[in-house]
Formats: structure tokens, C-alpha cells, sequence
């Protein structure tokens, strides 16, 4: 166990470290160029969801947020999904910077790329297709590094930081063509042997959550990764959505899902009130930390929750 004074300076120490205020500031422009881009595509921005009964079951072991309040069980959101499938009922596109808990297990320190608490720019766009939602990402990470560019070049020359702007459209790679060629490590690989953002597309059915739509083939997913080139691996996620009730509760019996478990938004889709929607979430500290070619996520935020750790 660390003593309070031990912790007290690490904390000191991490707040004045002139690589962390760099990449801090790097991403407060990320956020406001992001937030205008999307303002400007007559996007409504949403205030997070932090607490539910529901949120997002992930395709990963993490730890229980649970927790109950007067009767009711609440956890803390490990992602906005469901809110955002259904906030699509009152606008046709919303975004909101969307603060997640996931309880990694400890040993996703290592990655460089876990927090425990972190942040998407989440999105999601009512009757649009995966495409639109690629075509519009594409442009917002160029309108981001080009204004990270303009406006934080002192941060960049300190972090000796100059990513190439991507061209558009992007590459894209089907997840089944990669794992052929590569093996089961093949995301490692493509991402260190490219050097622009790239797309991988059409996952398995088994890979990824219920809620990504299941393509006519029955086998893949109308969904999306964006991998980030040099190493820094995936920063995105997301695709177009399962929206009727039949449909959702044979994805979640082929997952292991309990639909108790997402009790009031079944009873939505079982009343036929759900509606098609497309989107994503761009990981903002792993944006970050390729942007100012950083070894981890930790420093892209002035408190850092690294898996295991004791943080503040
Ligand atoms: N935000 C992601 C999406 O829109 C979901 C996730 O983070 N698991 O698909």
C-alpha cells in the first residue's frame, strides 16, 4: 500500500510534468475543434449519462460498477449505446463527450492504451448508414489535426510530434482478410505497418456486442474499428445498429446476454420504438496520444485511472 505522502507527490509530480500540461492542452483543442465540427453538421450536443440501470454489457470481462440506490440497481455507464440509440428518437444527430467507467483488470496497464475512466466523442445519426459515419469521421480527424497543427505547435515541437494529415477516403481492411493473412494478431501488425488511419470493417458476429447490425451474409456486422497507424492501434468503434425487438433478443441469446439485465430499453424495442440509427465513439485520450505521439494514455489526463492502480 502507498502512503499518502508517496501518492501526494506522485500527483505534484504528474501535474507539473511539461509532457502531460502539453498533451492536456493538445487535447482540450481536439475537444473544442471536434465539438465545432460537429455543432456545425447540425449535431445537438448531450450532456453524459454517468449513471443507469443499463449501459453498454462490452465484449470484455471488467469488473461490476453496480450499486444500489433506494431499490433500484444503478452502474456506472461503460458506454452511452443505449442512450444514444435512443436519444436518436428526439434529434436525428447527437453527440455528447461521454465519460466511461470500465473496470479493466490490472494487467491492461501494460497496454499504454487502458484507462479506467475515459472519454469517447460519442455520435450517432438516426436512419444513416456506416459509410456516412466513416465519410464524416474522416473528416473530422483531418479538421482536428489540422487545427492541432495551427494552433498547438509549440506543444508539438516540445512533444517532437508531427503526424502526417491523413488523405481521404481512408484505407479499408476486412477483419476476416487480416486474420487470413496475419493470425490473430494481425490489428498489431497492420497498425504498425501503416502509416495513416485505416478502417477495419465487417467483423465477425462473435467479435463485438449484440447491438452492431447483422449483415444479409448472417456471418458479418455492418460495424467499423478506426485503427491509428505507427503502432497506436484502435481509437474507434461503432456501426450501424440492431433496432427490432426479434432481432435484438436472438443477438443477445447468440451472446450470452440477459435481456433482464436491459429490462426497460427491451420493453421500448418490444414495443416497436426503436429507431435505425448508425454512430461511433472516438476514444479521446488514445486520439490524443497519437496525435502527440505519446508511450501512454495516462499522460493525455491530468488524473489518470490507470487499470490496478491507486489514482486520485
Ligand atoms: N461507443 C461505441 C459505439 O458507438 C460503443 C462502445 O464504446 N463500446 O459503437
Amino acid at each position: 500500500m502507498e502512503s499518502i505522502g508517496r501518492l501526494s507527490s506522485r500527483v505534484l509530480e504528474h501535474l507539473s510534468d511539461p509532457v502531460v500540461k502539453s498533451a492536456v492542452k493538445v487535447k482540450s483543442t481536439i475537444l473544442g475543434e471536434a465539438s465545432s465540427f460537429l455543432r456545425g453538421k447540425n449535431f445537438v450536443e448531450l450532456l453524459p449519462t454517468i449513471v443507469s440501470p443499463i449501459t453498454d454489457p462490452l465484449n470484455h470481462e471488467v469488473h461490476t460498477t453496480r450499486f444500489t440506490y433506494y431499490d433500484q440497481e444503478y452502474r456506472l455507464t461503460q458506454s452511452m449505446i443505449f442512450h444514444k440509440q435512443l436519444a436518436c428518437k428526439s434529434f436525428e444527430r447527437i453527440f455528447i463527450v461521454s465519460p466511461n467507467v470500465r473496470l479493466e483488470t490490472s494487467e491492461k496497464a501494460l497496454s499504454g492504451r487502458h484507462l479506467f475512466e475515459f472519454s469517447q466523442i460519442d455520435l450517432e445519426i438516426r436512419n444513416a448508414k456506416r459509410e456516412q459515419i466513416m465519410s464524416l469521421i474522416e473528416d473530422l480527424i483531418i479538421t482536428v489535426m489540422l487545427s492541432v497543427k495551427r494552433n498547438c505547435s509549440e506543444e508539438m515541437d516540445f512533444l517532437s510530434s508531427d503526424p502526417s494529415i491523413p488523405s481521404k477516403p481512408f484505407a479499408t481492411v476486412k477483419f476476416m482478410d487480416a486474420y487470413e493473412q496475419y493470425g490473430k494478431d494481425f490489428e498489431t501488425i497492420l497498425s504498425a505497418s501503416f502509416s495513416e488511419p485505416f478502417w477495419l470493417i465487417d467483423f465477425p458476429i462473435w467479435e463485438r456486442e449484440f447491438y452492431d447490425l447483422l449483415s444479409e451474409d448472417k456471418r458479418t456486422l455492418k460495424d467499423m474499428d478506426l485503427i491509428l497507424p505507427h503502432g497506436f492501434g484502435e481509437t474507434l468503434s461503432g456501426g450501424e445498429r440492431e433496432w427490432e425487438h426479434q432481432r435484438i433478443l436472438e443477438r443477445m441469446g447468440f451472446k450470452g446476454n440477459d435481456p433482464e439485465e436491459l429490462s426497460w430499453y427491451m420493453d421500448i424495442a418490444e414495443g416497436g420504438e426503436l429507431v435505425p440509427t448508425a454512430g461511433c465513439g472516438i476514444g479521446v485520450e488514445r486520439l490524443t496520444r497519437y496525435v502527440c505521439s505519446l508511450d501512454n494514455v495516462s499522460r493525455t489526463r491530468l488524473f489518470p485511472k490507470v487499470p490496478g492502480q491507486s489514482w486520485i
